[in-house]
């Protein structure tokens, strides 16, 4: 189990919120979920890959996730 932190660009709205955190949320081994709109702060634990989270972050839309 491991917890993560990503800086979201391309997040705009609490639409882009829903649709980083649904598919996020998707990842096998995902247990918490958090993301803030205002700093684009991504916040993840469970038992996943940074590489996974940034798959998923990318596949909700027009958004790149770094580590934090
Ligand atoms: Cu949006």
């Amino acid at each position: 189990m491991s917890s993560l932190d990503f800086t979201v660009s391309g997040m705009t709205c609490q639409h882009c919120v829903a649709s980083v955190t649904e598919e996020v949320t998707d990842l096998a081994g995902v247990t918490e979920v958090d993301v803030d709109l205002a700093t684009g702060r991504l916040h993840v634990v469970g038992d996943v890959t940074a590489e996974q989270v940034q798959a998923a972050v990318a596949e909700a839309g027009s958004y790149t996730a770094r580590l934090a």
